[in-house]
């Protein structure tokens, strides 16, 4: 029986396990990235594990959420993390080098290698044909330490494409409508694999695009094969000894079978408040808007940037509209900058973003009251624009572009002929913006710089066997890390703070969470289905255990947040019967005893609720080693246990 293209890079890199869906597998992993914002935990992580160098094969840091510098901590951040790097082998990626994903895929991705990165985003690298996972700041720590990776092996659904996109139709609809069709929590447990005829007609940033925004299927990761447009894309890098062919089996097995015709696609966006809620513009139909955001890890190269400026070129922003653009890397501003696109843009009135997440975090251009934003991004989770009731909708730079100049949502397909946008034969290559580590016997006069921010990590008590405490929060289905956790401009510069930022848990579903919690001193939380989807921030297992959370029960997780609770000590639970969770209320006294036993072999545990005087059943579905982990307190507790 042949392979699939993950199956054959997780074969290379099985380090333990059987590639048998839902086993827990161990793979090593050659590259990893972190970001600012999850980076400075990531680092100090890192620190405490006490290894002098990364043992991988490149480690990259990217400096580009946390640029809006309004106060001492953000700077503080950057200035660590450079020191760190400069210290421990890292390659550091300036502030101004652009955004992460849309860097590394320019210039550090391999087709066929391992990478794992401190941002959800990460299968962006996918569309190289590289193996990329998002992952919590601590495992990336451990494989820059050499550790393993531990993924449960995944389901691999093929997504088939045929045809070829209509002109002005882009690859942000082919991931709108595999959302649409799978939805937020269609991917969890799965790697999406892009084969077919219409793989040729795609571009590598249209396939990484599409393999960015897989992310909000929940999925582990998506992928294409590494072909002729691959091995050119690393050619106009200057990179073209990174190729390597790859692509599955022709007799390869999937668990499901996707079939996507190109050629049907048409322009759609994503309504508030979920990446799922897919509609295409003739059925949102009339709407005036407020602004437009260009930009985001998913929609901003050089491809993307040229074709905005084509459509801006000679016109101006609608009156009452606000166009913001920020192109993702210092290359694809450099190149727009040289061919006169950029001036493009700024003639017509756009408001041009220096190269960094931006208001895709919350970093600036929240809309108005009630405004109606669209944005070329992967997220619009409510409040996550830095305005509760602003009404994200997430499109493609063309429908974008073409909306920002006639104040409503425009179809691209009225624009007109569409020229055909080319890839360069070679990209500007200037990489004078990351900084490489110092030789390792020179690593002793480095210096760590630790800003005033820097607060230790909470560490976590060994479990105890008994847990009886309240529940602290009930919330419901779907909940994002951007509710437990939220970011923007205010919260992200106390990343690197967790008592502080904590002060943020929840606030958005309950602003006296953070009080209670604290009251209550131990407690459970209780949700819905697919609880803590979206971002891969331990912040958030890390700002509940700091607060006193025990557990969480609910009906099920979201893939990295489940692993950063592990890693944080928190146990995850899930009904063993769904109806049990309408029986519970907030503030109800729940009971677990002989936790130590159960925890270590059975998978069911039964819990008594006191206050309403009846017993139900969770499942505690974990692997060996993550029995152990939540047994010692966490990753850490675990990792200095194990080696001692
Ligand atoms: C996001 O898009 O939500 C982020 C900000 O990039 C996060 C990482 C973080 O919270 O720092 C992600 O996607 O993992
Ligand atoms: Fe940055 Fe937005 Fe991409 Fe997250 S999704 S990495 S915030 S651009």
């Amino acid at each position: 029986m042949g392979l699939t293209l993950s199956q054959k890079i997780i074969k290379n890199h099985l380090v333990s396990g059987e590639m048998i869906p839902g086993q827990e597998i161990g793979i090593k992993i050659d590259q990893t990235l972190t970001q600012d914002a999850t980076g400075t935990m990531a680092y100090l992580e890192f620190e405490a594990m006490g290894v002098p160098r990364v043992k991988t094969e490149k480690s990259v840091a990217y400096i580009d959420h946390n640029t809006l510098q309004s106060g001492f901590e953000n700077a503080d951040d950057h200035r660590f993390i450079g020191s760190v790097c400069k210290k421990h082998g890292i390659y550091f990626s300036r502030p101004g080098n652009g955004i992460c994903h849309q860097v590394h895929l320019e210039r550090f991705g391999v087709p066929g290698k391992t990478l794992i990165g401190s941002d959800s985003h990460t299968p962006t690298g996918g569309g190289i044909g590289m193996l990329a996972i998002g992952a919590g700041g601590m495992d990336v720590a451990v494989a820059m330490g050499g550790g393993t990776y531990y993924i449960t092996c995944p389901k691999i659904v093929k997504v088939e494409l045929t045809g070829k996109l209509q002109p002005w139709v882009a690859a942000k609809d082919v991931i709108l409508e595999v959302l649409r069709r799978l939805s937020v929590k269609g991917g969890v447990g799965k790697i999406i694999e892009y084969t077919g005829e219409g793989v040729k007609t795609l571009s590598v940033p249209e396939r990484a695009t599409i393999t960015n925004m897989g992310a909000e299927l929940g999925a582990t990761t998506s992928i294409f094969p590494s072909d002729e447009t691959t091995r050119e894309f690393l050619k106009a890098q200057k990179r073209e000894q990174d190729f390597a062919p790859l692509e599955a089996d022709a007799d390869a097995v999937y668990d499901e079978v996707v079939e996507i015709n190109l050629s049907e696609l048409v322009p759609l966006a994503a309504c508030p408040h979920s990446p799922d809620n897919v509609k295409s513009v003739a059925e949102i139909g009339e709407m005036k808007i407020d602004q437009v955001c260009i930009g985001s890890c998913t929609n901003s190269s050089l491809l993307d940037m040229l074709k905005v400026a084509y459509i801006l070129k000679g016109k101006t922003v609608h009156p009452d509209v606000s166009l913001s653009i920020a192109p993702g890397s210092k290359q694809v501003l450099n190149m727009l900058a040289a061919c006169g696109a950029l001036s493009d843009m700024i003639d017509a009135g756009a408001r041009i973003l220096e190269s960094a997440c931006g208001p895709c975090i919350g970093m600036g251009q929240s809309p108005n009251s009630g405004g109606i934003s669209l944005r070329t991004f992967n997220r619009n989770f409510e409040g996550r624009s830095g305005t509760k009731d602003g009404q994200i909708y997430l499109v493609s730079p063309e429908l974008a572009a073409a909306s920002a100049l006639s104040g409503k949502l425009t179809d691209p397909r009225t624009l007109g002929d569409m020229p055909d946008f080319e890839l360069p034969e070679f990209f500007t290559i200037n990489d004078n913006m990351v900084v490489p580590p110092v030789d390792e016997e020179l690593m002793d006069t480095v210096e760590v710089l630790r800003g005033p921010n820097i607060k230790p990590f909470p560490v976590s008590e060994a479990m105890s066997d008994e847990i009886n405490a309240k529940c602290s929060l009930k919330v419901g289905d779907n909940i994002t890390t951007d509710h437990i956790m939220p970011a923007g401009a205010k919260i992200l510069p106390l990343r690197s703070n967790i008592p502080k930022i904590s002060e943020y848990c929840f606030a958005v579903c309950d602003e006296k969470f953070h009080d209670r919690a604290l009251e209550l001193g131990k407690s459970i939380i209780i949700g819905g289905s697919n609880y803590g989807q979206g971002s891969s921030r331990e912040h958030a297992a890390l700002a509940p255990l700091y607060l006193g959370v025990k557990a969480v029960i609910v009906k099920s997780f979201a893939r990295i947040h489940m692993a950063n609770l592990i890693n944080a000590g928190i146990i995850p639970m899930t009904f063993a019967n769904e109806a049990d969770y309408d029986k519970i209320d907030q503030m109800d006294e729940l009971k677990m005893t002989n936790l130590k036993s159960v925890i270590l072999k059975d998978n069911e545990l039964t819990v008594t609720n006191v206050t309403k005087g009846f017993d139900f059943k969770v499942k505690i579905d974990l692997s060996e080693r993550q029995r152990e982990m939540i047994k010692a307190g966490g990753l850490l507790n675990y990792t200095k246990e194990t080696s001692k």
